[in-house]
């Protein structure tokens, strides 16, 4: 274990300490004992230097031809690859997750990198006919300003790529607040961007907690696009404050996302999928399938079958490799966990597995929560409505495909949803009539890919999609060029 270190912000291609001098303690959930350092706790003087610094470097950033702006994120791309073991065990040790995914998501922000590098030589616009003659109309996509990008601490390299990416191909600068419970990881995304060569200001990064930094960054004048992933709750104030400034704002937040198993599943890949879409990241995704929606038929072979695989699951350190479970991220989330559970119980479900804090041998030390399943929950209870995001897993029975769809689009939430049948009518019914931004067909409800869109509908989102050519439609917008070369004055509408 080495000794905790302190670490600064990134502001106009330097690392500074922040302005107040404070710093936040970042501890490795899996053991508290693990100290990974100090990460500055900034507040709105060091997020008003770093969008001077952002607004200054998009005067040339601008202009800088995309495909020379792709050659950056491809070089940043290449680095990641080369660092992407050391990174993905920075962030087991950050936040919890089983080293496999954390090397996951350092893939998926090279994934990103490589994608939107791709897009330096495409940004395609449309070309078009006029209705007049001796005139050309086109459009192309311009950036917007400032972008300023808070992301969570689930996907703590991942989701900042998401973002990060796309902004600067469509030729915006940076300011990025992270998660306070995962800095590192976004620091080591900032280095690689840095290595990679990327002009001082156009990317910034300024640690610290929502309050403090977060809020100051939304509300700046300076920010033309806000894009924020966490919590509902949280991603309606941002959205208030965006809309009173008129400025772009992209919200991904909540899931209760729902696996609907029909009789006629396959029954071992149904449980396979549940298995990983519940429990893995100790089911701290927005997408995690934190609702099973089984249909009568098959209902007690498949609960018993999850209710033993679940048994099974090992927790530990996720720097471990037998650890299939890690920790959750910290002492309130353990608590807010603890609390559904009581609630589940109120409620009147019945809780068949797990329930309470796991602390065995050396998880003592961390923050760990049994793998927890109940079951006969019914559709209104609270368990299977809020998000809880953690190992949680609640089972609803239902009568078949029409009950089943009912069930699943019964929440407010709108993220994924799945569904296991070999009925292939079955499964094309539902991949229309399931509400949610990106359904999944004999697959859990994780497992997005970066070149398709991410986002959800109702409470998860607000509309646009993260991901994909989708995501160049938050960090850019479109001009319209009419061209006439007929060298007359010609009225639309008018000289027909
Ligand atoms: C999240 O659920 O918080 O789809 C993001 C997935 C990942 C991203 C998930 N690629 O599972």
């Amino acid at each position: 274990m080495t000794a905790p270190r302190t670490f600064h912000n990134f502001i106009a291609g330097r690392w500074e300490p922040p302005a107040a001098g404070q710093y936040l303690e970042n501890i490795n959930p899996a053991n508290q004992e693990d100290r990974l350092g100090y990460f500055p706790a900034s507040g709105p003087e060091d997020i008003q230097r770093a969008i001077t610094a952002a607004a200054e470097a998009y005067r040339s950033w601008r202009l800088t031809p995309p495909p020379r702006r792709a050659e950056i994120l491809f070089a940043a791309g290449n680095i990641l690859k080369a660092r992407k073991a050391d990174f993905a065990r920075d962030m087991t040790r950050e936040m919890g997750k089983v080293l496999l995914e954390a090397g996951g998501d350092v893939q998926e922000a090279i994934d990103m990198l490589f994608f939107m590098a791709g897009e330096g030589r495409r940004l395609y616009g449309q070309t078009t006919t006029s209705e007049l003659p001796d005139k050309l109309c086109m459009t192309t996509r311009v950036p917007l300003g400032v972008a300023g990008l808070i992301t969570p601490w689930n996907f703590p390299m991942a989701i900042p790529s998401w973002k990060t990416a796309p902004a600067l191909i469509c030729g915006n600068t940076v300011v990025l607040k992270p998660a306070e419970d995962a800095p590192l990881s976004a620091l080591n995304w900032a280095h690689a961007l840095e290595e990679a060569g990327l002009p001082a200001g156009v990317f910034n990064l300024v640690m610290g907690d929502g309050e403090h930094a977060g809020a100051p960054l939304v509300r700046h004048p300076h920010t033309a696009i806000v894009s924020f992933t966490g919590s509902s709750e949280v991603g309606r104030e941002v959205g208030r404050e965006a809309a009173a400034q008129f400025k772009h704002c992209n919200l991904e937040m909540g899931g209760k996302n729902a696996i609907l198993v029909l009789d006629d599943a396959p029954l071992e890949l149904a449980l396979e999928g549940a298995i990983w879409g519940g429990f893995g990241t100790s089911g701290q995704r927005c997408t995690a399938s934190s609702r099973l929606i089984v249909a009568k038929g098959i209902y007690k072979r498949f609960l018993d079958g999850f209710l033993d695989q679940a048994r099974r699951l090992r927790l530990g350190d996720g720097l471990d490799s037998g650890t299939q479970v890690g920790p959750v991220i910290n002492a309130a989330q353990l608590e807010k966990i603890e609390t559904y559970v009581r609630i589940g119980q109120q409620e009147g479900a019945r809780l068949r597995l797990g329930g309470h804090r796991y602390i065995q041998g050396a998880c003592a030390r961390g923050w760990f929560f049994e793998p927890t399943v109940f079951a006969e929950v019914s559709p209104r209870m609270r368990i299977a409505q809020e998000e809880i995001f953690g190992p949680v897993v609640s089972v609803l029975p239902c009568e078949g495909l029409e009950d089943g769809l009912e069930m699943a689009n019964g929440t407010g939430y709108g993220l994924s949803a799945s569904i296991y049948t070999q009925n292939l009518n079955a499964a094309l019914r539902a991949q229309r009539e399931l509400a949610a931004g990106i359904v999944y067909i004999n697959a859990p409800t994780i497992g997005a890919e970066v070149h398709l869109p991410f986002g959800g509908v109702k409470h998860s989102g607000n509309g646009h999609r993260e991901s994909g050519l989708a995501t160049l439609d938050v960090y850019s917008e479109w001009k319209t060029v009419y061209v006439d070369f007929s060298g007359r004055l010609q009225r639309a509408q008018i000289d027909t």
